[in-house]
């Protein structure tokens, strides 16, 4: 047993359930050590082994901050006790120097009020208010008009981590304070606002880890002109996860907007789509989760509500968003008869045709897919036919094939394919987002704060971490690569931090011709690939790749190695989700539709046209690339969401779980790296403008440069090389010794303590 560790020594000890724990040593044995806790006021016992033991040094750890990059000992046991200890005194938002840390509270917390929103404005991040995702957005604006350039916020984080909700507060910020140029805009913001329960009614459902999760990804611009005027927004979306609409699992829901539309409905509307109670659609009731009424309230947590009156009023907020975004009325009516003609075809049956020799399937519930048909506006007959037909070409002539029960469930819909339900609930999705964005356009799009609300779900698990994959990457080379890069340019001395680029990993991904996409692509479009001729195809491509994997014990997957650790994907379905079309008797079944809106749904860019059809995993690489693209061209801010338990409860903090999101979000590093590295960096001439006022006797003018008055100012300072260097473009300084400087020059201007502005923000 080691010496230092005697009793009466303050320690952390790794605890199974609530991971880091502080106690103090009270015995040793041999094997292991007696280590004593308070909980509620009572001493508990707990005998810890040594490798689980991690002594407090540095007397004052125990102190909760507000900048974890201040933490006076770093460590994952220092990192979550300030967090946790926060967290309990409804602090939910801590910082990592300018990164946000925001732990989902469960209960509504007064923090997003106007009078808070006033009180963060022209604040910035160096600020003495509590760390708040307000701040986030307030110094993005701000550099928004001080720097002439476009911001984007990252919000990442697990299902249920409170991304949405931080979106959606982000959003109000700006709204609230940006304004708007002439009045005739007044209702900019409010159009903007109201975009989120139309894409929360569509792309929202409750899922197991979420009541309100969102099935999509998003990255919503909010576009403001030179002065800060808000101008608009833009939305762009990403894999709306179409099997929902056929499918969900046991206790989880459809989207939101078949229960509102069916609890709100006016008498007059129910007739129209000639609506029933929820229990009898099979798109409804197959999860086993409650439809209408009944919901009882979990003790402890709220909810958005989804009992029938909810719902009703989420129907009638709807119908108002719809009004206040600028939907017409026929608009309106349209989508509804969609989105209830979907819930008649999810009833359609088939039984095996008795009359035909081969399997083939004939429509078993004629009046039901007469309902469906009447809402789509096409006809009846021909729909059944091209339900249970398929029309084929050979040679350059058509035929016509009957198929089997199966395939005609695909053509409705299937676990799988795509079918016409889903292609139909997919394409009224993109539909609104583009009248979302039609509606929020802007005259002067330059200038915009991007909001990236990214998936926290695994629709097509594979993309999904991809997407992660890829923002990690843009993550790492931004706090990693560029302090380094940046050190080693400036020739200063920079101790060298391990970086693990994930480009290689991206590679395996995306590459081509060989990555998985490629490959994916190459066998979705070769009739004769199956599942298994993919997965021979990405073993001898990639058996020797250092982020790729054959798992021993399965013929049936691979894994790749991401940033967060090995992930193995079974490959079943692989060459099925990855494509993206409905068959096309069906789209030109849907085009001779009698309501011009619906006819023109699965028509969107003329996609049809094309003659290689698009895939779902090469899509998202080009939606990925235009997103990174554009991020890129901005200034990053992250905000890191942890969800604290898995229960949706407030007041619950689980160790290892929260633990395990802030090593997987790089929050570990992050404090490593910056710590160890100088935080400001400012450009030499910039620098001397700023702080030659403080010594007026170092000239430039003296036949020096700029750089060596400068060097001359800060061997007037006499500082430590630890504290400060002197690269070839800019100082390099951590923060306590630029701020000393800010109050050195204050105090020569005679700026009253306080208002320091910290110039640096757009260079750091
Ligand atoms: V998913 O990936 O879309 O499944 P999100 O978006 O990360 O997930 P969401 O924002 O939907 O999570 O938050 C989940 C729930 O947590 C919300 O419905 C609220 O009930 C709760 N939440 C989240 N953030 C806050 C908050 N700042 N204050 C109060 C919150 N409640
Ligand atoms: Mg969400």
């Amino acid at each position: 047993m080691s010496k230092a560790l005697v009793p009466g020594l303050p320690v952390f000890f790794y605890h199974p359930q609530d991971a880091w724990v502080y106690g103090e040593i009270s015995g040793v044995g041999a094997k292991s050590l007696i280590v004593m806790s308070v909980d509620n006021g009572e001493e508990i016992e707990h005998s810890v082994k040594e490798g689980q033991i991690h002594p407090l040094t540095t007397g004052n750890t125990l102190e909760l901050l507000d900048d974890m990059l201040k933490l006076p000992e770093l460590h994952e046991s220092t990192l979550l006790h300030n967090i946790r200890g926060r967290y309990a005194q409804n602090q939910v938002y801590t910082y990592v120097g300018p990164i946000v840390i925001a732990v989902n509270p469960f209960k509504r917390l007064p923090l997003y009020g106007e009078d808070i929103i006033h009180q963060y404005r022209k604040r910035g991040l160096e600020n003495d208010l509590p760390p708040h995702i307000f701040a986030i957005a307030d110094a993005s604006y701000d550099s928004l008009l001080k720097n002439n350039a476009s911001q984007s916020v990252l919000i990442s984080g697990e299902s249920g981590a409170g991304k949405t909700e931080t979106t959606k507060y982000l959003m109000k910020y700006l709204g609230e304070v940006a304004g708007v140029k002439r009045l005739t805009e007044g209702n900019i913001q409010n159009r903007i606002m109201q975009a989120n329960p139309i894409l929360e009614a569509f792309g929202n459902a409750k899922t197991l880890r979420n009541n309100n999760s969102s099935r999509f990804g998003k990255f919503i611009k909010i576009q403001f002109d030179q002065s800060g005027f808000l101008t608009g927004a833009q939305i762009t979306n990403y894999l709306l996860e179409r099997s929902r609409v056929s499918k969900q699992a046991i206790g989880e829901r459809n989207y939101h907007v078949f229960y509102q539309l069916l609890s709100g409905a006016s008498a007059e509307l129910r007739e129209q789509l000639r609506l029933q109670a929820a229990d009898s659609f099979h798109y409804l009731r197959q999860s086993g989760e409650r439809t209408e009424g009944n919901f009882v309230e979990q003790e402890g947590t709220y909810d958005l509500g989804d009992n029938d009156e909810d719902e009703s009023k989420n129907f009638r907020d709807l119908l108002e968003a719809f009004s206040i975004v600028g939907l017409e009325s026929a608009e309106v009516r349209s989508i509804l008869r969609v989105v209830a003609g979907i819930l008649h075809l999810g009833n359609v049956n088939f039984l095996l045709d008795e009359t035909k020799t081969w399997h083939t399937a004939t429509v078993s519930n004629r009046p039901i897919l007469s309902l469906a048909a009447d809402l789509f506006g096409v006809d009846t007959k021909k729909m059944e036919f091209n339900l249970v037909n398929r029309r084929n070409m050979i040679k350059g002539e058509y035929f016509v094939v009957a198929l089997d029960m199966q395939q005609s469930c695909d053509n409705r819909d299937s676990e799988e394919y795509v079918g016409l339900s889903k292609a139909l609930y997919g394409a009224t999705f993109n539909w609104l987002v583009d009248r979302i964005n039609q509606s929020l356009e802007s005259e002067d799009p330059q200038l915009f704060i991007g909001l990236l609300d990214i998936f926290g779900f695994e629709a097509f698990k594979f993309c999904i971490n991809f997407a992660n994959e890829k923002l990690q990457q843009h993550y790492n080379r931004h706090t990693f690569k560029w302090e380094q890069e940046a050190c080693l340019a400036e020739e200063i001395d920079y101790t060298k931090i391990d970086f693990v680029d994930n480009q290689v990993c991206l590679d395996l991904i995306e590459k081509k011709p060989l990555g998985i996409i490629s490959l994916l692509d190459e066998e979705s479009n070769f009739p004769k690939a199956t599942n298994q001729t993919l997965l021979q195809k990405l073993i001898t491509n990639h058996t020797t790749h250092s982020y790729f994997e054959k798992p021993k014990l399965s013929q049936s997957a691979f894994v790749v190695k991401h940033y967060a650790g090995g992930v193995s994907y079974e490959v079943a379905g692989f060459l099925e989700k990855n494509k993206d079309s409905l068959a096309d008797d069906l789209v030109d079944l849907i085009q001779t539709s009698n309501v011009p809106f619906i006819a023109n749904l699965l028509s969107r860019g003329g996609k049809k046209e094309s003659k290689k059809k698009t895939t779902v995993g090469s899509e998202f690489r080009n939606q990925l690339d235009d997103l990174m693209k554009l991020i890129n061209s901005t200034e990053p801010h992250w905000i890191r969401c942890i969800k604290p338990n898995a229960a949706k409860k407030p007041d619950v903090l689980t160790g290892p779980e929260v633990l395990s999101q802030l090593n997987c979000a790089g929050v570990l590093e992050t404090i490593r790296i910056r710590r160890s590295g100088y935080p400001i960096r400012i450009p030499v001439d910039v620098f001397y403008k700023r702080f030659r006022i403080v010594f007026p006797k170092i000239k430039v003018s003296d036949g020096k440069s700029v750089r060596s008055a400068v060097a001359a100012i800060l061997e007037e300072l006499s500082l430590d090389s630890k504290d400060c260097q002197l690269g070839l473009t800019k100082v390099f300084l951590r923060s306590e010794q630029y701020t000393k400087l800010e109050v050195m020059r204050s105090e020569k201007l005679h700026i009253p303590a306080g208002t320091i502005q910290r110039v640096v923000r757009g260079w750091l």
